[in-house]
């Protein structure tokens, strides 16, 4: 089986160890990080995702995928960094308060790294002023907000209020994403962007960050 293909089957399996191994393999042997991100890691989670949907897979066979996700991660983010460009920015990322999904955060993180930002992750469970009170510990450019569910996707909104409430909405970038988020949802909560996968997210940060600092400077 094809070294990438095989990524993706054991990642389905949950097989943390084998996972990580293989990508680092996957690089020795001089593969492209992004393919080995996409049609490995990504599409071995995509699939899951499907199963779980679908009900033929589980919470726990969901969370050993995941977690095998994020080993081979920790592998590729390196590689992935060093073939980005000079530093832009900062950027204060987070998946919002009462969501415990990071996977597709944690891709957004490594995208921004790759694209030249200095990150300041919060992890998972981030309360709005904790989002804003980073930002400002760190004098970030941008906000980037993650949320995988529906019931969590006001706390976006309640982020931009306490910026506007705190007299700080027009110093940071907001930017929102993941699964149950769109256009429409960033214009009405009053957010700066809506990207929808990790690649334009990073992208959409650098020109926007270069867009204010050409304007300011
Ligand atoms: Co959860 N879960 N989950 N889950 N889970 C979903 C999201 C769900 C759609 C599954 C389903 O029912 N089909 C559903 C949400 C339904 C809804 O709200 N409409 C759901 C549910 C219901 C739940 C629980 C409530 C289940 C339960 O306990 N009964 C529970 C909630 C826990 C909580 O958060 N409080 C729960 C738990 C879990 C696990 C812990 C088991 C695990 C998370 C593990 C982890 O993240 N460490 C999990 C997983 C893995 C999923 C699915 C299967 C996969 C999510 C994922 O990682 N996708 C998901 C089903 C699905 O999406 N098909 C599901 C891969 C990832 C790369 O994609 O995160 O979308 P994603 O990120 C994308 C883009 O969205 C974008 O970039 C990435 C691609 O490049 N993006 C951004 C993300 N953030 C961005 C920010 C940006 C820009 C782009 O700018 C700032």
């Amino acid at each position: 089986m094809a070294l990438i293909a095989e990524i993706s089957e054991l990642l389905q399996k949950g097989k943390a160890k084998n996972v990580k191994a293989l990508v680092q393999q996957a690089l020795d042997e001089n593969m492209d990080p992004k393919e080995i991100l996409n049609d490995g890691l990504l599409a071995g989670m995509m699939t899951i995702g499907a199963k779980f949907k679908n009900n033929e897979v589980f919470v726990p066979e969901v969370l050993v995928a995941a977690r095998a996700m994020n080993a081979g991660l920790t592998v590729l983010e390196p590689k992935l960094v060093e073939i980005g460009n000079e530093p832009v920015g900062k950027a204060v990322i987070g998946t919002v308060q009462g969501d415990l999904h990071d996977i597709g955060k944690n891709l957004v993180v490594m995208m921004l790294k790759g694209a030249g930002f200095e990150i300041h992750d919060l992890g998972v469970d981030v309360a709005p002023d904790a989002f804003i009170d980073k930002a400002e510990e760190v004098d970030a450019d941008v906000i980037c907000m993650s949320a995988l569910l529906t019931t969590t996707m006001p706390r976006m909104q309640d982020c931009v209020d306490r910026l506007k409430e705190r007299g700080l909405r027009d110093k940071y970038i907001v930017m929102i994403g993941g699964a149950p988020v769109n256009d429409s949802f960033a214009e009405q909560i009053g957010a700066d962007y809506y990207t929808p996968d990790a690649a334009s997210a990073a992208e959409t940060a650098k020109e926007a960050v270069l867009k204010v600092k050409g304007k300011n400077a």
